[in-house]
């Protein structure tokens, strides 16, 4: 009896091994209990076991590959409690080959805990001084680059600032700053190549100033006049730029993760020497999106580093009520990603983790998750009052003791590399800059009305030309009411 079950479920796997085109040609050992090993395998077997690190060995006779689950090996040291949490079970030697791999055995009822009391540590390199931890593990950073750095941080200050001034005059309509995050925008930037993909939120503006998009650039979108890429159709800060290999930022919160995830595995099935960030805040980790993205992208095995901003907040919601992991960092090896917690107020720590992210994406084909602990300083939006939701205190505290930009600069300012001087020249610099774009872009026309039909539909349907009938007769009728300077 039992050798009939046995016999008939070993035909079944061969069955499913059969119809799995990789896995034909060697069925027959499994068939035979003839344990596999490395040499006995197919070349194009072999071949696919190592690009995935699935170990060639581990083909038993009793481990069917079909639900074998490689365990990867990453360059990173990933931190695993898996030993410390049943210390007792040590000696207990039974094994038994499960589907996706080995588990042993214990007699003790014990329920992993759901603590978050001993939290993963947090990756930091300068303490609030500016000094630099010795005996660190850090890319070593150029002058002109950590200059480079600071100066962008500055003007991300300075251009959120303007902006948001400029929406409560009434001149846009809508503006979010970044204020708190400089160092995420600026120094994740940093340590990438032009021809990263980026996937951004909404609150990553620096990553596109980093890559040359212009102050007139952001103030056209903000403006929505005719040069802005969107042609005035979405909010502002919905930036969006092919020439910096910049995804159109949508308001849609965590849409852009599983996109990443997408275009990171075409980078990889084209041999792409470069990878896929996208950014998003400790809200799109509350999303399914987020869930769903980590779990492809780590079977896949695809080159996407998943850059978590942990603000703290999702507009009014506090962590506390979104998640009790800690954090989003134990989510990624919940999912077999390498994952770390870094400062994320902390520039240097930020530009050292995504550098070695980065290079662990592309040599390793493999996703990466960072989450860069953070506070956010600012109103969520300009919608928002964040005073009614937290108190005063805990954001001056937030920002004063653990600003970004003034560690930053305690660090080059202790190497020599910057002065009060330099600061002053550059912060009234840059505020002329900005204004002025501003008034550029204010008096540039809008883009004509047309373009809000078109592009879509390559005929475009019955409802939307009748739509574009009715707005233009309303404008006609209503002329006072509307904009003078959109050409109809
Ligand atoms: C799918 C979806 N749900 C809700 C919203 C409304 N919304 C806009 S931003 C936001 C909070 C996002 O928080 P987080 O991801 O932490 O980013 P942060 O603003 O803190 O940078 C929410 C709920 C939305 N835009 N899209
Ligand atoms: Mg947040």
């Amino acid at each position: 009896m039992a050798s009939s079950c046995l016999t008939k479920s070993k035909t079944l796997i061969i069955n499913n091994l059969k119809s799995n085109k990789l896995l034909t040609n060697h069925t027959s050992s499994i068939a035979h209990n003839v344990p596999l090993t490395s040499s006995s395998l197919p070349s194009s077997v072999r071949k696919f076991a190592s690009s995935s690190r699935i170990t060639p060995s581990v083909f038993f006779n009793r481990c069917f590959n079909s639900v074998y689950v490689g365990r990867r090996l990453h360059s990173a040291t990933s931190v695993s409690n898996d030993a410390v949490q049943f210390p007792a079970e040590a000696s207990f030697s039974q094994v038994l080959d499960y589907p996706g791999g080995k588990v042993t055995f214990t007699p003790k009822l014990t329920f992993t805990s759901g603590s978050t009391d001993e939290r993963i540590p947090c990756y930091r390199l300068l303490n609030d001084n500016g000094q630099q931890v010795i005996d660190s593990d850090s890319i070593k950073i150029r002058k002109e680059l950590a200059v480079k750095m600071y100066s962008d941080m500055v003007t991300l200050q300075v251009m959120d600032t303007i902006f948001y001034e400029a929406q409560r005059q009434g001149r846009i309509s809508f503006y979010a700053t970044t204020t708190g995050e400089e160092a995420i925008n600026i120094a994740s930037a940093a340590a990438l190549n032009n021809n990263d993909f980026v996937f951004p939120q909404y609150r990553e503006p620096g990553v596109l100033l980093w890559r040359g998009f212009t102050l007139q650039d952001f103030a056209n979108q903000c403006f929505g006049n005719k040069y802005d890429n969107g042609k005035g159709r979405q909010m502002p800060i919905h930036y969006g730029s092919k020439k910096h290999n910049y995804f159109t930022i949508a308001s849609t919160v965590a849409t852009q993760i599983p996109h990443a995830v997408g275009a990171a595995y075409s980078l990889k099935m084209e041999n792409q020497d470069s990878c896929v960030i996208t950014y998003f805040g400790d809200g799109g980790s509350s999303t399914g999106d987020f869930h769903a993205a980590l779990n492809f992208a780590a079977v896949m095995e695809v080159p996407v580093i998943f850059f978590c901003r942990n603000n703290g907040w999702a507009i009014s919601t506090p962590i506390n009520d979104q998640f009790r992991s800690d954090g989003i960092v134990v989510k990624g090896k919940a999912y077999g990603v390498p994952s770390i917690r870094v400062d994320g107020n902390d520039a240097l720590a930020v530009y050292s983790a995504v550098h070695q992210a980065r290079k662990m994406a592309i040599q390793e084909q493999t996703p990466v998750l960072i989450e860069a602990m953070t506070y956010r300083t600012g109103h969520h939006s300009t919608s928002d009052d964040s005073t009614k939701y937290r108190s005063i205190d805990e954001i001056e505290w937030w920002r004063d003791d653990q600003n970004p930009v003034k560690r930053f600069r305690k660090f080059i300012e202790n190497k020599g590399w910057w002065s009060d001087e330099t600061e002053s020249e550059h912060r009234s610099n840059i505020r002329k800059q900005v204004s002025q774009a501003i008034q550029v872009a204010e008096r540039i026309e809008k883009p004509p009305i047309a373009d809000m039909f078109s592009d879509v539909y390559d005929v475009p349907p019955k409802n939307l030309v009748e739509q574009e009938a009715f707005v233009r007769k309303i404008i006609k009728k209503h002329a006072n009411d509307y904009p003078s300077d959109v050409p109809m």
